[in-house]
């Protein structure tokens, strides 16, 4: 079955999406996801003027070796750029090969290990009592997990507290900034947790977003000041690139930790699986470089115990989503999956057959990942530059956001 075309698709319904489109010369075609929120059209010049022309003529059935094409053949490799254009092209191939098997994605990828994927939802406000409200509306629409995350007293609203910072900045704007202290936040984030707990019990599954803000002793002290609320994960809580630095933050606390959904390979995540300073990765379909390096890296991270809660926010298509739900059905050492929701406009242009119910989700069981993409209905929804926020400390010095 040989590649004819492949088309690269940006779209705006509600924020930006990039999506890969392979045909091949039996008519069958396969859809991935491409998108790096705030840096998309990198992405597309990657895939159209370099990636696109390797294509054409070879066999969509040969995934690894296309990848393996893409990822070494380049020289220059790795970088969220180079592993999101690959990781659209790795999804289309195998919705193509699971189409072609007349399959569910997660039978190809090994059956299914369980019948249902645990999710989190996101819980947010302004004060700790809209925070405590929030996670109760949650709870009653059936999550069994929620992530907490709360404006801080004394500063103006900061990440996830305030339902605007996941949805990038105004259009043509420049990036909105957002101002932090660590000192306010330490003291802050014990009493969110302590007032949660209490309102709400400890049947819940509890996560929360440190979003790379502390130093690793700034983590290690949080973690343990958690430790009374048994959280489910603690995320992110130092800069990605502080590998080492988890080995301080293991040192001092149960608080179990979570990181990942800015890596884009195996390498990235290597040493902090290989010494389990780390309890959950977040890798996801497509920052990681698709379903094949997913597959690679959920197998290693289970032969240290750790286990998978793969990145799901909505600037993520629905059919990373729906990859990362075929994955975990698979996957023996599943966690968690992260699910923050799609606006009505981008279902209507993803109409997909996953499906979400009394927190929990489930993949489609007709062949391929079970997405598709309504081209007519994107063309209605053009490309809006817009930017993540960034962060100041108080006395004006970029932080990280
Ligand atoms: C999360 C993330 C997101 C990211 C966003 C970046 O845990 O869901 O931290 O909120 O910031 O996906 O594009
Ligand atoms: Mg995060």
């Amino acid at each position: 079955m040989k590649i004819t075309d492949v088309k690269i698709f940006v779209c705006s319904p509600g924020r930006n999406f990039v999506t890969v489109k392979i045909y091949t010369d039996q008519g069958l075609t396969g859809i991935g996801d491409a998108t790096l929120n705030g840096r998309e059209k990198a992405v597309v010049a990657y895939l159209e003027d370099h990636l696109v022309p390797l294509l054409i003529g070879r066999d969509a059935a040969r995934i690894e070796d296309t990848w393996q094409y893409l990822y070494r053949g380049a020289y220059w490799r790795r970088g969220p750029v180079t592993m999101a254009a690959i990781a659209g092209i790795d999804m289309a191939l195998w919705d193509i090969k699971a189409k072609a098997a007349g399959m569910p994605l997660y039978e190809l990828l090994g059956g299914a290990s369980r019948d249902r994927l645990m999710c989190y939802g996101h819980a947010q406000g302004g004060d700790i009592a809209e925070a405590v409200e929030s996670v109760g509306a949650l709870i009653d629409e059936g999550y069994r997990a929620v992530r907490v995350q709360s404006g801080i007293p004394g500063l103006p609203p900061v990440y996830g507290a305030d339902g605007t910072s996941t949805n990038g900045a105004a259009e043509n704007a420049l990036p909105r900034e957002e101002l932090w202290s660590t000192s306010k936040y330490l003291r802050h984030a014990p009493k969110l947790f302590e007032a949660v707990r209490e309102a709400h019990g400890w049947d819940v599954e509890l996560l929360h977003d440190v979003h790379h803000r502390l130093t690793p002793i700034e983590a290690a002290r949080l973690g343990k000041d958690l430790e009374p609320y048994r959280l489910f994960w603690l995320e992110d809580a130092v800069a990605a690139e502080h590998q080492e630095g988890f080995r301080l933050i293991r040192n001092h606390t149960t608080t179990p930790i979570a990181v990942g959904e800015v890596f884009n390979t195996i390498w990235d995540a290597r040493l902090l699986i290989e010494e389990q300073l780390i309890d959950y990765i977040r890798m996801t379909s497509v920052h990681a470089g698709g379903i094949t390096p997913m597959r690679r890296i959920a197998d290693f991270a289970g032969l240290h115990n750790v286990r998978t809660g793969a990145h799901g926010a909505m600037d993520m298509s629905p059919i990373c989503l729906a990859s990362n739900i075929h994955l975990g059905f698979w996957v023996p050492n599943f966690g968690i999956q992260e699910y923050s929701g799609y606006s009505e406009e981008t279902l209507e242009v993803f109409p997909g057959t996953w499906s979400m119910a009394d927190g929990h989700l489930y993949p489609g069981h007709g062949p391929g990942h079970g997405v598709e993409f309504d081209e007519d209905l994107a063309e209605r929804y053009p490309f809006e530059r817009s930017y993540l926020p960034v962060n100041r400390l108080e006395d004006g010095t970029l932080w990280h956001w």
